[in-house]
């Protein structure tokens, strides 16, 4: 299983094999440009990605959820479940593409790419415009704060309670969401673009707490950073892979080998060694998580 990350400005120059430049031979032979416009080659999705023997997959490089090696080697709890089951669909390869979570439907549906394997939640408003697998990963969610908690922030109720606080989110995410469903002042938050920078800004001061997937806090977790227990007033948060409403053949079909990938110990050791319960994926439907609001 070849897995390499290539830049979205690589796979939109796609137009020609000298324009890409990738670590790994090879990936240039089964090259899938994107047209202009974004239009996909004819055929559907499912037919292209086994032709080509690979797939695009969206990402955001936020570990444990998905994670850039310095090689260029696209891992991570989705991309990991991701690959096994193409793997089992006869499909080798992914190529990743790193890209902001909103942007992910945008360019989805753009055919900018196939799948989205970043642990970007299951709610209803993305479960109305995309469709996705069974689930795969269940998580929780967390603030990180400034040691020792200083403004007591346990949960979104005590963020609304005192309209001094301001909560650091990537815009566009689930916790973004999340604080919109509830309600938070727009006064209140805090726009950062990536998880170290969400860091920073609790540590500059410029926020008092920073929400992120808990998983996720705590491997951004430095000096002077506490990270809250699980967030108590917020929705089950919980991923599958991403597709485009048209590809229901190829959800089918990639339903079926993720049934049989969850049915066994691969499934187990693939979540453990990022530290997800498979159990807990096992335990909840792609419709209990379509119905969380937001
Ligand atoms: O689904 C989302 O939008 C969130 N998912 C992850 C894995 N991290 C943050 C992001 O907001």
């Amino acid at each position: 299983m070849r897995r390499t990350e290539i830049s979205r400005r690589q796979l939109l120059r796609g137009g020609g094999a000298a324009a890409v430049a990738l670590p790994v031979a090879g990936f240039l032979a089964g090259c899938s440009f994107t047209q202009p416009g974004g239009g996909q080659p004819a055929g559907s999705t499912l037919d292209q990605i086994k032709k080509q023997g690979f797939a695009r997959i969206a990402i955001a490089n936020e570990p444990p959820y998905t994670q850039i090696k310095p090689d260029g080697t696209v891992t991570g709890a989705e991309p990991d479940v991701v690959a096994a089951v193409l793997k089992r669909m006869g499909i080798p390869e992914i190529q990743g593409v790193v890209t902001p979570y909103e942007s992910m439907i945008p360019g989805l549906n753009a055919n900018r790419w196939d799948i989205i394997a970043a642990g970007l939640f299951m709610k209803q408003s993305r479960c109305s415009q995309i469709l996705y697998s069974e689930p795969e990963i269940v998580s929780t969610e967390s603030f990180a704060v400034p040691a020792g908690n200083p403004k007591n922030l346990t949960s979104v109720a005590a963020v609304k309670a005192d309209p001094a606080v301001k909560v650091a989110v990537l815009p566009g995410g689930f916790e973004d969401g999340a604080l919109k469903t509830q309600n938070v002042p727009a006064a209140q938050i805090v726009n950062i673009p990536d998880g170290r920078s969400g860091i920073e800004a609790v540590q500059a001061g410029r926020a008092d707490a920073f929400f992120l997937p808990t998983l996720s806090l705590n491997s951004l977790k430095t000096d002077g950073i506490d990270i809250t227990p699980p967030i108590q007033d917020v929705q089950q948060t919980g991923s599958g892979a991403g597709f485009r409403k048209a590809d229901t053949d190829l959800v089918n079909a990639y339903d079926e080998q993720l049934r049989a990938l969850k049915a066994s110990p691969e499934f187990d050791q693939i979540l453990s060694k990022w530290g997800f319960s498979a159990d807990a994926a096992r335990g909840v439907t792609r419709d209990q998580l379509c119905a969380v609001a937001g």
